[in-house]
């Protein structure tokens, strides 16, 4: 449960549904189902940062958490290309811009940065019908073995049980496979919106919200620390997204496995919902973007961390989102592709120093991470 909160708050509620919830937060009272949706539902944008960032000052201090990383994505073709409506990533195998990386080629993304100390490398893709769990293994044991100090943040919940499947194993033969060749812990992405009538429209084949929490249940008692996402901004409501994150929050009660929590905002260019929706050149705006981190604040009493990824969220809005209850920043990333080809503006890496900057401009204090959130370095 959160902790009582003796200063005073800077703003002061001027939605009246929001005054029993200011007080709630102030009392280290756990939020309902009902304040959630009042939170959602709310204009009063300013009231819900300032509890935020009281709840935060109060858990994390002024310290801001990001890694050195970059992201590598080893393959875009994915059975599920037709049926995530939101992915404009995916590829089927014969489709243009279709690719898989080898071995060597992934080695040698990483290789061509090593100047950049990268200290955390994060593994996501499409699932191949034909990739095997060994091709996985022998990356992660060969990323491990070239560069000895990183840390290895790979494969959501959904790959993990799509290897599951194309192997015959179980969820858990598979992630010990993977500890065993040099797993840290496991990304968030996958998770979408539970409600199941969301689900149906946007990502109708995707593993159902039970057998995702299952994966990262079974993580969690393998001691692998997870992080959790939620995809905002498309056809969902303040009810989906209230029973998505609290659904999220009896996981964390249960395990305590979950180190961040990452609001994705969702981008409409380039794939079949956007065009669907009407909504291409569209994303959601900076208020939403603010309010979702906000809201995840507030609601996750349980999760150490709230993550504000620049790349969606822009470099503008993420610093401001420092004062907004966020206390984990989105690294260095050096080549992002996933939002790209949905229509993300942002840069598609940072320097060390301009993520450095970004925290101190918003007057905070940068603190370099690792995987699992053990601190590498901090700046005064
Ligand atoms: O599950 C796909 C999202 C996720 C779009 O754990 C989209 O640190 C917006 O796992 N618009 C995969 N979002 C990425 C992921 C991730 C990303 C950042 C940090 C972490 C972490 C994990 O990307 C998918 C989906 O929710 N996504 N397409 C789109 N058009
Ligand atoms: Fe495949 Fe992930 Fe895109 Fe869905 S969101 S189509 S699982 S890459």
């Amino acid at each position: 449960m959160a902790t009582l909160i003796d200063d005073t708050v800077r703003v002061r509620p001027t939605d009246p549904a929001l005054l029993p919830i200011h007080d709630k937060v102030m009392a280290g009272e756990r939020l309902s189902r009902e304040d959630g949706i009042a939170l959602f539902e709310s204009r009063d944008l300013l009231a819900i940062g300032a509890l935020a960032d009281a709840v935060n000052q109060r858990r994390n201090g002024d310290r801001v958490l990001f890694a050195a990383n970059q992201h590598i994505n080893p393959t875009n073709v994915c059975v599920l290309r037709k049926t995530c409506v939101f992915c404009s990533y995916a590829r089927t195998p014969k489709e243009d811009g279709a690719y898989t990386l080898s071995l060597d080629e992934v080695f040698a993304e990483a290789e061509n940065v090593r100047d950049m100390r990268v200290r955390e490398f994060h593994i996501v893709g499409g699932l191949h019908p034909k990739l095997r769990l060994s091709y996985y293994e022998e990356m992660i044991r060969g990323l491990k073995e070239r560069h000895p100090g990183v840390s290895i943040k790979a494969l959501t919940a959904v790959e993990i049980a799509h290897l599951a499947r194309i192997e015959k194993l179980s969820v858990e033969e598979v992630l010990r496979r993977l500890v065993a060749a040099g797993l840290d812990s496991m990304p968030g992405g996958g998770a979408e919106v539970f409600s199941k009538g969301v689900r149906r429209t946007i990502a109708d084949r995707k593993l159902a919200a039970e057998e995702w929490l299952d994966v990262h249940r079974c993580a969690h008692r393998l001691g692998i620390f997870t992080n959790c996402t939620m995809l905002y901004g498309h056809v969902e409501t303040s009810a989906d997204r209230v029973e998505h994150i609290l659904m999220l929050r009896e996981l964390q009660d249960e395990t305590g496995g979950f180190l961040t929590y990452i609001p994705l905002a969702y981008h409409p260019d380039n794939n079949e919902l956007g065009r669907q929706l009407g909504r291409e050149g569209t994303a959601t705006t900076g208020f939403d973007d603010l309010k979702n981190l906000a809201v995840g604040r507030l609601l996750f009493d349980n999760v150490p961390h709230v993550k504000t990824h620049w790349i969606m969220n822009t470099i503008k809005v993420s610093q401001v989102a420092l004062h907004f209850g966020v206390d984990d920043l989105e690294g260095t990333v050096v080549r992002e592709k996933i939002y790209h080809e949905a229509g993300a503006h942002t840069p598609q890496g940072l320097r060390l120093e301009e993520v450095v900057g970004l925290i101190r401009g918003a007057g905070r204090r940068p603190v370099e991470r690792d995987a699992r959130y053990n601190v590498v370095r901090e700046w005064p």
